[in-house]
């Protein structure tokens, strides 16, 4: 835009100034936490096969390499990282340095019992996981992320918005996730930076694997005889999300797989 003496207007060649940074950076960089499995090794495929560097974290050392030795150690850079443990949070944020997407993916849920037959040590591992290191780990990559104009994408789950019995703690950890990404909007405002919820019902990975305790077979019965969405539909769709133009945001995204629908309320009769 010019003005009346025909000057550019001073907003309008930062805006330039700055999308042509963006264009000339040639790779934009993706933090994905939860990288070891299901969905965050999903889209740390995803994201690499896109010409992004990944960097993949998780507890599973093992699992991280092997995913560096598969998708080449120049576009995948490995992070041990416990999101139960904030002091290791921060260190790994100083560490990866400014970053274009955040992928709060890492996360899982206690075993589906009533609380008040719960053990308390498997629910507390999913909140300090799924909110309080979802937390920090934003927190700490803020700055970077905000410079850089980017983009934060929380992993929900539709356990957010429709209860269970068993699910408490998890649909309570994944309504916080949906709350913080809708409020962190109004936090970033001005600053040009994307925040997105996606909420998945069913996905097929190890996540009930997980929550059982390992039991196999558990995890099969729950997906048998039925078509799960798979890791890779929510890879493809937070790919597309990331890659929207930078004026649009979504706020949050449900998705549930066609087979997958909703039961009714509960009634305890007096008789
Ligand atoms: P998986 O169990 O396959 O993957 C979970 C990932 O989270 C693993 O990479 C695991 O890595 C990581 N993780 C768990 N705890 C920690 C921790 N303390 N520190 C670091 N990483 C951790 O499950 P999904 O891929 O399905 O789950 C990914 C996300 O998607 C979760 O937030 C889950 O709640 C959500 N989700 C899943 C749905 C489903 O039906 N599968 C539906 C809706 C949402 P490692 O063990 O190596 O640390
Ligand atoms: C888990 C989704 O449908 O298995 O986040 O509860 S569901």
């Amino acid at each position: 835009m010019r003005t009346s003496n025909g000057a550019l207007h001073n907003g309008t060649v930062l805006t330039a100034v700055a999308t042509a940074c963006t264009a000339l950076r040639m790779t934009r960089t993706a933090f994905i936490t939860g990288a070891t499995s299901g969905i965050g090794q999903a889209c740390a495929r995803r994201f690499a096969a896109a010409g992004w560097t990944v960097i993949a974290t998780g507890r599973r050392r093992d699992r991280l390499d092997a995913l560096a030795a598969e998708l080449g150690e120049d576009k995948v850079r490995v992070l041990l990282l416990d999101m139960s443990d904030v002091a290791a949070i921060e260190a790994a944020a100083a560490q990866a340095g400014a970053v274009d997407l955040l992928l709060n993916n890492a996360g899982l849920a206690p075993p589906m019992a009533p609380l008040q037959e719960s053990a308390l040590a498997p629910s507390l591992a999913a909140i300090e996981t799924n909110i309080a290191g979802l937390v920090a780990l934003t927190r700490a990559l803020l700055p970077g992320i905000i410079a850089r104009k980017g983009a934060i994408i929380n992993m929900g789950s539709v356990a957010a918005t429709y209860p269970y019995r068993g699910g408490a703690v998890y649909g309570g950890t994944k309504a916080f996730v949906r709350q913080f990404s809708l409020d962190l909007r109004s936090d970033l405002h001005g600053t040009g930076v994307r925040v997105t919820a996606i909420e998945p019902g069913m996905v097929e990975t190890e996540f009930t694997l997980v929550r059982n305790g390992g039991d196999q077979a558990a995890s099969d019965a729950l997906y048998a005889d039925m078509e799960p969405l798979t890791a890779q539909d929510i890879a493809e769709t937070i790919h597309w999300v990331a890659t929207l133009p930078p004026h649009v945001n979504v706020n949050a995204l449900e998705l549930m797989p066609v087979t997958q629908s909703f039961a009714g309320f509960q009634i305890a009769r007096n008789t």
